[in-house]
């Protein structure tokens, strides 16, 4: 029978690869994220088996009012992608500005356990799911100027291991995805900066989106009896959060 997958932050980057690829392989995909324009036009390139439902993750009654209008033939959600998530700014903790903490908390967070709470509900009733978290090497490594981003991500790897646990006895597999570099949006929106992808990303090859969404497409596609815990995924030329092999110019 035909899955459903529902992932957050599908407007770009990795959510919007693995939407991409798991409606390729047979999956419908719920696909959501703020940027409406951007969810239609993703929807459109996917055809009838994606669902563009737009709202704002950081607002948990925007959150619970989009998930409770899902049409009938798309309520029941076998898998959650907990994608959405950002890191803004990059100076040390003591420069950084306090917006950008609450938009990580409230996105890395406070949005993922707001959708994760509506739809584990459903799963734990029909006792069976599979929940996984985008985390990243920045909830394995604290690294300087990125005090809260690492903090957003560790927790995110706290709420997997537990999640885990309180999901394990109604056959809810719980698994992470923790990626090192990914060129991305990613960069440029935690530099603030339209250039970032081109000094961030110089001197070496870092992952696409793409990279991940295979590791998700792997996990989502395992059998029954096998939860994947964990894929930590680096480009070859990464060796732990600061330490790159750079080609000299
Ligand atoms: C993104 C990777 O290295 O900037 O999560 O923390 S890193």
């Amino acid at each position: 029978m035909t899955k459903t997958a529902l992932i957050t932050g599908a407007t770009s980057g990795i959510g919007n690869a693995t939407a991409l690829l798991l409606a390729q392989n047979g999956f419908k995909v719920i696909i959501t994220g703020r940027r409406k324009d951007r969810l239609d036009e993703l929807a459109r390139k996917i055809g009838p088996d994606a669902f563009p439902l737009p709202f704002d993750i950081k607002d948990k009654t925007q959150v619970k009012n989009a998930l409770n209008s899902l049409p009938d033939a798309w309520q029941s959600i076998d898998i959650l992608i907990n994608n959405a998530g950002l890191a803004a700014g990059f100076e040390p903790l003591h420069e950084n500005l306090i917006d950008d903490w609450e938009q990580m908390i409230d996105t890395n967070i406070k949005g993922l356990l707001y959708v994760t709470k509506i739809i584990s509900q459903q799963m734990v009733q029909r006792q069976s799911g599979h929940i996984i978290n985008v985390s990243s090497i920045a909830g394995k490594e604290a690294y300087g100027k990125g005090a809260v981003y690492c903090a957003t991500k560790h927790a995110v790897e706290a709420l997997t291991k537990a999640m885990r646990i309180d999901f394990n006895p109604y056959n809810i597999k719980v698994g992470s995805v923790s990626p090192g570099a990914v060129e991305t949006e990613f960069s440029i929106v935690r530099l603030k900066d339209p250039d970032a992808n081109k000094k961030v990303y110089a001197g070496y090859q870092p992952l696409t989106a793409n990279d991940i969404a295979e590791a998700i497409l792997f996990m989502v596609t395992r059998p029954l009896h096998v939860n994947i815990a964990d894929i930590f995924i680096l480009p070859a030329t990464q060796a732990n959060a600061t330490v790159f092999n750079k080609k000299q110019k």
